[in-house]
């Protein structure tokens, strides 16, 4: 490591992200930040820089990073086309209250204001989505603005910092001392706050616990199951949150997604308290707020939210409080279960009916997602990573594949397209001992199929599995309701994935029938590089339980 009298901007830079323990981070390179990249180059046994194809897929590799691990994941990407790149996971963070730093680059601070060449406002650009958006100015802040950004991304509610880097600053000298390690500071629940939050359960008829949020860890999780055994009280998990409490816990009783199973329906319907727990209790888990009744909400909604704001924001709450969910977890799981909880045998009509939800159903094509998610989940080890984008290949996943363990989820609340391969990717490259299995639609891998390659490059352990339905089946689902038979903009000319895979170094192989799954994927998981498997479905079987009824 250069000395400090000696470093530069980019050199304190990146050993600000030494010192924060970053080991892996993502880019697409550009000359607007040449001199980190010479940085880099001097720290590459110690953080590895992923070359990659978009800046899409760069910025949902850190993203997925920082979902996976707690602390910022970390991307550089050029100024202006690649921070428009980068921008949709920017998005996905806001959204996810998932820690991610940017770095971006930006024309020379003499030129800002200039109209420069691929010069962009990034205050006026980020400002809305971003937690908090810096330019490096004064070359003696180096080493701060590294640790407030990672303090940023990581505290209260985590989220994206954006940090723009001048090009002329980076090769100023720098004399400032190395940043410190920044972790993240938990906020417990006060005492009082414990108290009166087990006596509201305790007075219940039938309470519900609804988990959500993020800065989770396995002891926060491990504490909730705790907690939920010895109150038995029913769990539902946020959308896309389902890796925070086991799926086979008898308390489990499903995911309030944009569908909702029958457990969850019936503990929601009659719960008479919900303790909310870390949850924004956001459009999607709540059918764009519907689920809960406001005028009923005002009594019987206990909430422990990540940040105020989330507090009466979109129902009325009967008492609420700020506190990171895993200490409150803790927190409360440390207390005595009372002695009498009839509310017992509900908790097990839920979780009988959660179960019913389980069983394979039937559809018109010949692979059966059903089928396929059960199958994937009994040949995976329990902690194997599940990542997937947006689409209705999505919902078959959520309700038939089930999480046995913290960190095993990697999906994005914002709905993006495109986020499955990339998170699939980086986890891989993070845990390599771990299985990942990075499910798409058709449509959703094509926004994201170039980084087969860096899969390849970097012989990243992950089976790609690809539904092909040859549409984009979610808005032709909408259309079918809304403008039967009308079929507009939805319909994928796609290129023949086994071939486009093998060209791009993946081994792969197509599934034309639900019994051909079980051996495909036996297959995979035997590989030590990546492999892609492609599962022909018909795009009538549009969701569990429903078909199209305008077909062609
Ligand atoms: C980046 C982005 N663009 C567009 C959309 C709107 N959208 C949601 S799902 C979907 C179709 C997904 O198609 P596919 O991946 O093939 O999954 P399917 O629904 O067919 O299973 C579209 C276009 C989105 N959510 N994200
Ligand atoms: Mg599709």
């Amino acid at each position: 490591m250069t000395e400090s009298s000696q470093r530069t901007v980019a050199q304190a830079l990146v050993a600000g992200l030494c010192a924060q323990r970053v080991t892996l981070a993502f880019a697409v390179a550009g000359e607007s930040y040449l001199a980190v990249l010479d940085a880099l180059f001097d720290v590459r046994d110690q953080l590895r820089l992923i070359t990659c194809r978009h800046e899409a897929n760069a910025a949902n590799m850190a993203e997925a990073t920082g979902k996976l691990t707690g602390r910022p994941g970390v991307c550089f990407v050029t100024r202006g086309p690649g921070a428009c790149h980068a921008s949709i996971a920017i998005h996905t963070a806001q959204q996810d209250a998932t820690p991610l730093v940017v770095f971006v680059g930006q024309v020379a601070s003499t030129d800002v204001g200039r109209d420069a060449f691929q010069e962009i406002d990034y205050q006026a650009m980020f400002g809305a989505v971003a937690k908090g958006v810096f330019t490096l100015v004064d070359p003696a802040r180096t080493s701060t603005l590294v640790e407030t950004a990672f303090d940023m991304a990581m505290s209260g509610r985590p989220g994206p910092v954006v940090v723009s880097l001048p090009e002329d600053i980076l090769e100023a000298p720098c004399a400032a001392p190395i940043a410190r390690r920044i972790d993240r500071v938990e906020v417990p629940l006060q005492e009082a706050a414990v108290r009166t939050v087990l006596q509201r359960l305790c007075d219940a008829k039938r309470p519900l616990l609804w988990i959500g949020g993020s800065g989770w860890s396995a002891i926060g999780v491990a504490a909730l199951e705790r907690f939920a055994r010895a109150w038995h009280l029913p769990v539902v998990s946020a959308f896309r949150r389902k890796d925070l409490f086991a799926n086979s816990h008898l308390s489990y009783v499903g995911e309030a997604g944009f569908v909702l199973g029958q457990g969850a329906k019936q503990a929601l319907a009659e719960a008479d308290v919900i303790l909310a727990l870390g949850t924004g209790l956001g459009d999607v888990e709540t059918a764009g707020y519907t689920r809960l009744d406001p005028t009923r909400t005002a009594s019987s909604l206990l909430h422990i939210a990540m940040r105020g704001l989330d507090l009466n924001r979109v129902f009325p709450v009967s008492y609420g409080v700020i506190a990171s969910p895993a200490s409150a977890a803790l927190q409360l799981a440390d207390r005595p279960a009372p002695q009498r909880l009839p509310w017992q045998s509900w908790t097990r009509q839920c979780r009988a009916l959660y179960e019913q939800d389980l069983l394979p159903v039937a559809v018109t094509g010949h692979v059966n997602l059903s089928e396929v998610f059960l199958e994937l989940r009994r040949q995976l080890p329990a902690d194997s990573i599940v990542t997937n984008g947006a689409g209705n290949y999505a919902a078959w996943l959520h309700r038939f594949f089930e999480h046995g363990q913290y960190g095993t989820q990697l999906a994005p609340q914002s709905g993006a397209m495109g986020y499955g391969v990339p998170a699939g990717i980086a986890a891989a490259l993070l845990q390599p001992t771990r299985r990942v299995v990075a499910v798409s639609g058709d449509g959703c891998f094509m926004m994201a199929a170039q980084e087969l390659v860096t899969a390849a490059a970097y012989q990243a352990r992950v089976i790609f599995l690809v539904v092909n339905n040859q549409s984009f089946g979610t808005i032709r689902m909408h259309q079918d309701h809304r403008f039967p038979g009308r079929t507009m903009a939805t319909d994928l000319v796609n290129p023949d994935f086994v071939a486009l895979s093998e060209a791009s170094g993946v081994s792969a192989t197509r599934v034309l029938k639900t019994d051909e799954f079980s051996y495909a994927l036996r297959d995979a998981l035997a590989a030590d590089g990546p492999r892609l498997i492609e599962l022909v479905t018909s795009v009538n079987d549009i969701a569990p339980d429903r078909q199209l009824q305008s077909r062609h």
